[in-house]
């Protein structure tokens, strides 16, 4: 078989300059991370060849034999490692599995809470641009104004007045542990379902770095490719009385043929995530986290809620006279990786934004610690400070050199 620089050159290149920007770069996108070689590959195996709709033992095609052994192993981890009673490794993606459970517990139009997407929420929350906004009655809570956090005063007044079928909790952008026992309690005073969607915080959840939504929640959704360190994908979590109900919503009502290579490298990361080393690195990201948000604002920067209890944290850069677009480009020509993020409130629009959010689990995936947090610190300061070409070169070489100690292997 000819190799993948014999067939398609301009796709071989893409790869090799991706795994170039990837080994030479800070990646501080707090949702990427980098999966371990061995996840990579069962990734890229013979799995991708193979269709298996349905579920192991109940199959529509035949030669299921050892793509069941894979869904089977993924099933059983995920339900250990976050203590569930069921688990669905299917879905393609985080909104899929979102979309799934709405499926399985809603009817369309149904009145939904959830978190505002502009104060750290998500799209597939209720935003009026996805599918959820447009099929369900979505309402939202936000942060309170002065504190930038989750104020179940204002959640709990909501769903009293609009008496949700379900009230969905979890964030994309949100820097502070979530109360899923306050929520739990919300819901049951208002009769309401409620789901929690963990993508973010997931690596945490499992090492118990942050309190988890399981115990409380009747629904759990995540990805596995975020502080979970898998394959790029989508996973849900449910007591068992709703078993039937989201296994059904995912194949045959929400997808079609699942991803047995993803799959497989799911099955992979659930293991990876039960072992001392994960339970190390969850610990590390916590403290790389910490020590690089204290640094940036004993450098004077504002952080919304003033600091992080997680992997990430989101600076408000409307005293530094600076747009987060105007930081991303910065950064990005010194080599650091980020995204702009809008504020609770922001005075600004999406695609400009008054913020720039940054996490640490993939530099701590490369061994980065305490140290180089503050070397970072330092970086982002001069490059956001000086504003321009000089700085950002001599940064992106500092950044080099850097990430020269801490190689990925790629
Ligand atoms: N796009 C992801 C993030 O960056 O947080 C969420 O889906």
């Amino acid at each position: 078989m000819k190799s993948l620089n014999q067939v398609d050159i301009e796709i071989f290149n893409a790869i090799e300059n991706e795994k170039i920007r990837q080994n030479e770069g800070l990646e501080l996108i707090a949702s990427e991370n980098f999966t371990s070689n061995a996840v990579l590959e069962a990734q890229s195996s013979v799995m991708t060849n193979k269709y298996a709709e349905g579920y192991p033992g109940k199959r529509y095609y035949g030669g299921c034999k050892f793509v069941d052994v894979a869904e089977s192993l993924a099933i059983e981890r995920a339900k250990r490692l976050f203590k569930a009673d069921h688990a669905n490794v299917q879905p393609h993606s985080g909104t899929q599995a979102n979309m799934a459970v709405y499926f399985a517990c809603l009817e369309l139009g149904d009145t939904v809470l959830g978190m505002d997407l502009s104060c750290g929420g998500h799209l597939s929350h209720g935003s009026p641009v996805s599918f959820s906004g447009k099929l369900y009655d979505f309402h939202f809570y936000g942060v309170n104004k002065d504190t930038n956090r989750i104020d179940l005063n204002e959640v709990r007044q909501k769903a009293i007045e609009l008496k949700p079928k379900l009230i969905v909790t979890g964030a994309s952008s949100y820097p502070r542990e979530i109360d899923f026992k306050g929520f739990k309690e919300i819901a049951d005073e208002v009769g309401a379902l409620l789901m929690a969607d963990i993508a973010h915080i997931a690596g945490l959840i499992a090492c118990g770095f942050h309190n988890s939504p399981v115990p409380y929640c009747d629904f759990v959704t995540s990805t596995t490719h975020k502080t979970l360190r898998g394959p790029r994908g989508g996973l849900i979590l449910c007591k068992e009385e709703y078993k039937k109900a989201i296994d059904k919503a995912v194949f045959p009502f929400v997808q079609g043929g699942p991803m047995m290579h993803t799959i497989a490298a799911k099955a992979v990361c659930f293991k990876e995530a039960m072992g001392i080393d994960f339970i190390n690195y969850q610990k590390q990201i916590v403290n790389n986290c910490k020590v690089l948000s204290e640094e940036l604002m004993s450098l004077g920067y504002e952080l919304v809620t003033g600091g992080t209890d997680n992997h990430l944290f989101l600076i408000d850069l409307r005293k530094n006279d600076m747009t987060g677009k105007e930081a991303q480009e910065l950064l990005e020509n010194a080599g650091i990786t980020t995204n702009r993020n809008g504020i609770p409130y922001d005075p600004k629009p999406p695609n400009i934004t008054s913020g720039l959010r940054l996490g640490v689990p993939a530099v701590t995936s490369r061994g980065m610690k305490e140290r180089e947090m503050k070397q970072i610190a330092d970086m982002i300061y001069r490059v956001l400070y000086n504003k321009n070409d000089i700085t950002c070169e001599k940064v992106k070489a500092e950044v080099r050199e850097l990430c020269k100690k801490f190689p990925l292997n790629l």
